[in-house]
């Protein structure tokens, strides 16, 4: 049986979500800023917090520079629910997948959800390369440093990417 993945406070209860964001193709500031006014209206759901914006070079993968963000959501939302929504956000804004890593429009990945570990066909958390990815581990360290260990941090400073500043609200 698929595992279930409710809060540990059980169904409803909110919990806190760092989502990963990115895009490389089109207006991808619009785009990001567009998802956070998205989720941020999501009933029940609340952004606590966003970090700066980044711009960073493609890791295992071609095209133009990302525009990459990491938000923590408090949500009731199940993680499968909430991955759907965030799909739902990425249609919107025009994502199509012609091959693995292409350059998109809009990524809304779920990096972490509360402490849970999820493993299932359709969603693995904590992000199963979030901790090689200097894209994420940045942004995240800004927001939520006790959820990224100094040495990952270290261990990416090769990878090319750059703090923008704030952008949210
Ligand atoms: N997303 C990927 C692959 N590579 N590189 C950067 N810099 N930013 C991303 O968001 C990104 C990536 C797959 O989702
Ligand atoms: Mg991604
Ligand atoms: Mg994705």
């Amino acid at each position: 049986m698929a595992a279930v993945s409710f809060p540990a406070g059980g169904p409803g209860t909110p919990v806190s979500a760092w989502i990963g964001l990115g895009a490389n193709l089109g207006d991808a500031r619009a785009a990001l800023l567009g998802a956070l006014d998205a989720m941020a209206r999501w009933p029940g759901s609340r952004l606590l917090r966003v970090s700066s914006l980044y711009r960073s070079a493609p890791v295992d993968a071609g095209g133009p520079d990302y525009w990459n963000a990491v938000a923590e959501l408090a949500t009731p939302l199940a993680a499968i629910d909430l991955l759907h929504a965030l799909q739902a956000i990425e249609q919107a804004a025009g994502r199509e997948r012609p091959y693995r890593n292409a350059p998109r429009t809009l990524d809304l990945d779920v990096l972490l959800y509360g402490d849970e570990r999820i493993d299932t066909p359709e969603l693995t958390v904590p992000h199963p390369r979030m901790g090689e990815r200097a894209f994420v581990l940045q942004p995240l360290a800004e927001i939520a440093p006790g959820r990224v260990e100094p040495a990952r941090l270290a261990a990416v400073q090769s990878q090319r990417i750059e703090r923008l500043g704030p952008f949210w609200p």
